[in-house]
């Protein structure tokens, strides 16, 4: 490798390694990197999955794909040898955003899986030249900014592929680009990205402000925020079709060189459809076979059902996509018949509305499609399937119990353990040898040195560079100090009020009001909280501005600011994450019981020897499981009581906030005199009356148990040695929660590839 980086720079730049700058060392890696992909070999099989997701949240890839080519510890020697820093190098990658946040970069993980597992798998989504908004923090709110990533240099390779995807009143050539995607010590696979030459970003202003009328020139300049936004929903099903009208021919077209007979497309390929964004796939297939391949309409809907699967990653009713038939009609009329027939054969055999397609308010639902034509249908956690199973789906479920299964979700151990942690990464392989890079549940090994003195220490000493090394970054990037001898305690994910960072401001707002009392803890905690909140969600906006504003607060108070420290990191993402999560004590998983399909934060910060503080919601009730009580903070209703306090509707906020007068003051704060000299009356109030009057994500409800929890554990930290055991259990049970496994029950449950 040090040859050809030599000779690129030499060739390139005239220059050597040692006076090159950092821009021109990334871009030579990058091309040596992608050079070596090419000679790769590429998975191959009869069957191939194509994983269809609106969302693909890969992140940086120079360090990841040096890990997973087996080059990543040669060029870090290299370049040290130069006096170069391979951290610094990686600065100059932009972060591709691609993705919202859990279903994106589990999309990401999954990917990594396929192609380490050696399965023929490639996936497909689309090219947002912008992605989703970088955010910016201006008088304590979000300002949402382009956040171009593609520069001339890029992991994307144009391919001379193109297909005609058809509008109502026009039609678009596709280009796709690819990225590869190399498995750990395995074969290659692809990342197929949909995009338009005739995409115009000059047509943005202000912000991320742009003319949503003009498809030619936006349909793929920005990927969608996860709400609700009327505004633009048009553009959302564009969006839609033109991905999977391009997925479809692309498989057509693969299947056909590789020899099928498309009466058994199900033998040569498997579509696995990421949540309902690419549901129109299997109308378009449909409409493909029937009107370019001669199918009939039976034949088609048969094979069809026996390619196509559905991943759902809520239980948010407002999540579930359900498009105006009027907005298809717009969009795709074409469509339109092949839904109408499906909707009328559901409707022929069953009376139950709640199965049907097309509901009498002329919605389509689009699970509905996915479940009734598709042959498998998974949640992603024991409990996030069983709640789909026993109510969300039920009827669904009564008719067809054999396609229903459940896959737990899980994370690339490349990334989020060897690249993001690999001080720690060494010290496992110098305990237990490096088998559990290939089968994680050998971490599990590591439970012999539970009560290894040495070992522990080792552990809190790793910990303890990780905190400093968020010291320093935090004071470079944000001019914000922390103490790298405080409790780190971590709540990163997308803003939503189910996941109820709101809790954590009161739980804030109680230890300022604690320190104020004279009432000082034995180490000063320091919050850290990181999300982006979806530009027209006011409620979630006005959450940022409560905690931006509780920073100020407590900043700005000398007899506070020794003991608490609170900061929210400005445009939370993937190379963010992987600074923070291995530098976590405490894992903040508290969303409410039954809300969060599954959670992969948790499973990071567990595999880094993070302790989690959560409800019995997602996988942390697997995570619960697998530690014991001993190794994790579990508080909060069960979602079994929270199902029925929501069925008989008898949940009141007003209530406890009137009888208990120690929540009354902590929800009174937002009003106080001292944040309402920070922040804005109308956001704070606005959140203040949502807390009192509906908390619809029911705060209230846990917020005592929540708070105390909190204090216990912060009380149990002090005791090193039992804390570092649980940190310990926490590496070793994290073998589960490996993408590795999940994909493995994929393909012998759904995919047989
Ligand atoms: C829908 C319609 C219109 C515009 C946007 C959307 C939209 C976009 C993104 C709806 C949902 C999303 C993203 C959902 C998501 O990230 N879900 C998370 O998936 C993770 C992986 O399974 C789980 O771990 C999380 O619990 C779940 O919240």
């Amino acid at each position: 490798m040090e040859q050809a980086l030599e000779q690129f720079l030499k060739e390139q730049f005239n220059k050597d390694i040692q006076n090159a700058s950092n821009e021109e060392i990334y871009e030579a890696l990058l091309c040596l990197t992608k050079e070596k992909m090419k000679g790769m070999k590429r998975n191959e099989g009869k069957r191939k999955l194509y994983y269809i997701s609106a969302e693909f949240l890969i992140g940086k890839l120079l360090s990841n794909n040096l890990i997973n080519l087996g080059l990543f510890d040669e060029v870090r020697d290299i370049l040290e040898k130069y006096g170069k820093d391979i951290a610094e190098i990686e600065e100059i990658e932009p972060e591709p955003s691609l993705g919202n946040g859990g279903l994106g970069r589990l999309a990401a993980c999954f990917l990594d899986s396929i192609a380490t597992l050696g399965l023929y798998g490639d996936g497909v989504g689309l090219n947002y030249h912008d992605g989703l908004f970088r955010q910016t923090f201006v008088d304590h709110k979000q300002k949402e900014e382009k956040n171009p990533w593609i520069t001339p240099h890029s992991w994307l390779t144009r391919t001379d592929c193109h297909f005609e995807v058809p509008f109502k009143d026009f039609t678009l050539t596709s280009a796709m680009y690819d990225i590869d995607v190399p498995g750990f010590d395995s074969g290659c696979n692809k990342l197929h990205l949909f995009d338009l030459d005739s995409v115009d970003e000059k047509i943005i202003h202000d912000g991320i402000e742009f003319d949503k009328t003009d498809i030619h020139k936006n349909l793929t300049l920005f990927l969608y925020p996860d709400d609700g936004d009327d505004n633009g929903r048009l553009l959302r099903i564009y969006q839609q079709y033109f991905m999977v009208s391009n997925a479809a021919q692309l498989i057509l077209k693969e299947a056909e060189e590789r020899g099928a007979d498309l009466y058994h497309l199900d033998e040569y390929a498997a579509v696995q459809i990421n949540d309902t964004h690419p549901t129109m796939v299997i109308p378009e297939l449909i409409r493909l076979l029937t009107e370019k391949k001669g199918f009939n309409m039976d034949t088609a809907i048969d094979v069809v059902r026996k390619t196509c699967a559905y991943t759902n990653h809520t239980i948010l009713a407002e999540a579930l996509e359900k498009w105006p038939i009027a907005y298809l009609e717009q969009v795709v009329p074409q469509l339109m018949p092949i839904i109408r027939e499906l909707d009328a054969r559901v409707k022929k055999d069953y009376d139950d509305p709640k199965v049907y397609i097309i509901d009498d308010h002329d919605l389509v639902h689009m699970a509905h499609i996915d479940i009734h034509y598709g042959y498998a249908v998974n949640g992603v956690a024991e409990l996030h399937t069983q709640i789909l199973k026993e109510s969300e789906l039920k009827p669904f479920y009564d008719i067809y119990p054999e396609k229903f299964t459940n896959k737990t979700n899980g994370i690339t151990f490349r990334r989020w353990l060897l690249h993001c942690n690999y001080e720690l990464a060494d010290y496992i392989r110098s305990l237990i040898g490096d088998g559990f890079v290939k089968d994680a549940a050998e971490l599990e090994k590591l439970m012999d040195f539970a009560d290894d003195e040495d070992v522990l220490a080792r552990l809190r000493q790793i910990k303890q560079q990780r905190k400093a090394e968020v010291k320093a970054f935090l004071k470079e990037t944000e001019h914000i100090d922390v103490d790298e001898n405080s409790i780190f305690d971590i709540q990163v994910k997308r803003l939503h009020e189910y996941k109820r960072q709101q809790m954590n401001a009161l739980y804030a707002i109680y230890k300022y009001k604690e320190i104020k009392k004279g009432h000082l803890p034995k180490r000063p905690l320091t919050m850290i909280f990181g999300a982006k909140a979806a530009p027209a969600y006011t409620l979630a906006k006005d959450i940022i501005h409560l905690i931006l504003c509780l920073q100020k607060l407590v900043d700005s108070d000398p007899q506070v600011r020794p003991y608490l420290k609170i900061v929210m990191v400005e445009n939370y993402n993937v190379t963010k994450a992987e600074k923070l999560i291995p530098a976590c004590d405490i894992s903040e998983q508290i969303s409410l019981a039954s809300k969060e399909a599954s959670g992969t934060s948790n499973m990071k910060f567990m595999l880094n020897g993070a302790v989690t503080l959560g409800t019995e919601d997602g996988a942390n009730v697997e995570i619960h499981q697998f530690v014991g009580d001993d190794n994790i903070y579990i508080f909060g209703e069960k979602s079994e009581k929270v199902i029925e306090l929501y069925a008989d509707g008898s949940y009141n906020p007003r209530d406890i906030y009137w009888n208990d007068h120690f929540v009354q003051e902590l929800v009174d704060f937002i009003m106080s005199d001292e944040l309402l000299a920070i922040g804005d009356r109308e956001n704070l109030f606005r959140l203040y009356k949502e807390i009192v009057f509906k908390d619809w994500f029911m705060a209230l409800l846990d917020v005592k148990d929540y708070i105390e929890t909190k204090e216990k554990m912060l009380e149990d930290f002090e005791d090193e040695a039992a804390w570092s055991k649980k940190m310990l259990v926490n590496i070793a049970k994290a073998g589960f929660f490996s993408s590795d496994r999940t994909i493995a029950e994929y393909n012998n449950d759904i995919w047989h590839l």
